[in-house]
């Protein structure tokens, strides 16, 4: 056998040891002609958020969070699950940025679990979860990902009285979205104030499905969502009054988006109506800075009470629109005072590992032509797309996920379509950049591109992360 040279054993050794490197790309080919070019600059990324990866929920004094308290109680969350270890980013960042650097991303979006900065949700900040974030971020510079922060993933700190039934959460997250700024925007240049707001108000004091688990009445949930978005809007006025010049500052929603069931200028229409509607108490408030009147006619005593200058606050302009895509609603016109009409899916409607996950590609474009028809915005940011899988590993240990790559090349598509009719859509971040504490379906969903081992930690791209590199390399789908 050859002897070999010093130079070809180096590269041997560097591959034994990285697991998780990828094989080389194959570039240089020429591009199809039916590939689907993205314009220069858009941004590729991944997603993630704090109680989903970070673990180490007691370490450097992190503060409780209601998530903490809801997952550790029986009976919350898929087989008691909790998000106490997850992938250990707090620990494992570092190898965590290498996975990004891997894929080419451009960008990551992350969250800051506000728990780490004010422990008690008020008060006196903690250095040493200020500290990680910094690491964090300026290894992520260090590889030239430009962070994207969001401020708030549902990890409330516990120590807030009455979560956000009371106001005062609001004004204590302005209080906390302005430090944060104060302290990262030097490096960190765009915000995210809150992530889906449904979901920590209706979901969470309506529904009772995430924490804090309450079924409340409609006035006290009514309530809540005012404070919600009055967060947002106190957040937005913070990072712009802490931040230096020049940061940009948006929110991550996930509307109901209605797809028409034909594309025909009414059915067009009716879908339109439908996503004002149907979000109305969310996007479509923020958006037009004040309570669609529907939406107030129908919920009558049970309305949110508003103090003066609350809508200016909520109004505040918004540099992006971060919207999260998932599954489609579908809406048709109808001679209702309304206009429209809400299909029901019927039961074969597909769907993927989570049963609410419904696949309806073109869901992608019809949420950024919506938003864009409907309110114009300077930028949107699809902040999430991606989806569960039952991944597992074949003979040789691969783990070839081609529904996952089957889903995301169909949204994409569709978001193509999108960026070449003009709407002003600047990048995507696939949910998510690797396994997670997916909420209350805890370890039993995996909606990453990377695999975790959740007994050794150890990450294993899936084929959908050479799927997304290639797109990345390419700034193409095809
Ligand atoms: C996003 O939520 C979240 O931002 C992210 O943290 C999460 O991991 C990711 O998507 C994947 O789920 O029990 O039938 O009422 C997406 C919106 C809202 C979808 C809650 C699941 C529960 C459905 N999610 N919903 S159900």
């Amino acid at each position: 056998m050859q002897p070999l040279t010093r130079r070809q054993f180096a590269r041997l050794a560097a591959a034994a040891v990285s697991s998780v490197s990828l094989p080389r790309l194959t570039m240089g080919e020429a591009p199809s002609p039916h590939s689907l070019q993205f314009p220069g600059g858009f941004l590729w990324g991944c997603a993630t958020s704090a109680y989903q990866i970070e673990g180490a929920v007691a370490a450097d004094g992190r503060g409780r969070t209601i998530w903490d308290t809801f997952a550790h109680t029986r009976g919350k969350t898929h087989k008691g699950q909790t998000g106490d270890v997850a992938a250990d980013s707090y620990h494992r960042f570092a190898e965590d940025v290498k996975l990004l650097k891997e894929l080419g991303a451009k960008t990551y979006r992350f969250s800051i679990a506000w728990a780490r900065i004010l422990p008690q949700g008020t008060g006196r900040p903690n250095d040493k979860g200020i500290a990680y974030y910094d690491r964090l971020v300026d290894e992520l510079l260090k590889n030239d990902i430009a962070p994207y922060a969001t401020l708030f993933h549902w990890d409330l700190p516990q120590a807030l009285p009455g979560g956000w039934q009371s106001r005062d959460t609001a004004k204590a997250f302005g209080d906390y979205a302005g430090f944060v700024a104060k302290r990262l925007s030097d490096r960190v240049r765009h915000f995210m104030t809150t992530n889906e707001i449904v979901c920590f108000t209706d979901l969470s004091y309506k529904r009772g499905l995430f924490a804090p688990g309450l079924k409340l009445g409609d006035a006290a949930v009514n309530q809540i969502r005012h404070h919600a978005v009055l967060a947002h809007g106190l957040g937005v006025q913070a990072v712009r009054a802490n931040a230096t010049g020049g940061t940009q500052v948006g929110f991550a929603e996930n509307p109901r988006v209605y797809v028409p069931v034909i594309e025909t200028p009414e059915h067009i229409e009716a879908a339109k109506r439908a996503f004002r509607q149907e979000n109305a108490p969310f996007i479509s408030t923020v958006l037009e800075g004040e309570y669609p009147t529907e939406y107030l006619e129908r919920e009558g005593a049970n309305a949110p009470k508003i103090e003066s200058g609350d809508m200016d606050i909520i109004a505040s302009p918004l540099d992006f629109v971060g919207l999260n895509v998932y599954q489609p609603e579908y809406a048709r016109a109808d001679a209702s005072k309304a206009g429209y009409a809400v299909d029901r899916r019927p039961t074969s409607y597909p769907h993927m590992a989570s049963p609410w996950l419904f696949v309806g590609p073109e869901v992608m474009y019809w949420a950024v032509r919506s938003v864009t028809e409907l309110w114009g915005p300077k930028a949107i940011l699809i902040t999430e797309n991606g989806c569960s899988g039952e991944d597992y590993r074949d003979a040789a240990g691969r783990i070839e996920d081609t529904d996952r790559v089957m889903f995301l090349r169909n949204y994409l598509t569709h978001l193509h379509r999108a960026v070449t009719e003009n709407y002003p859509v600047k990048g995507y971040f696939l949910w998510s950049l690797m396994d997670n504490f997916e909420w209350v379906d805890g370890y039993g969903k995996r909606f990453g591109i990377y695999h975790v081992d959740f007994k050794t930690q150890e990450r294993t791209p899936k084929r959908s992360a050479l799927w997304y590199r290639e797109v990345i390399a390419r700034n193409a789908v095809g």
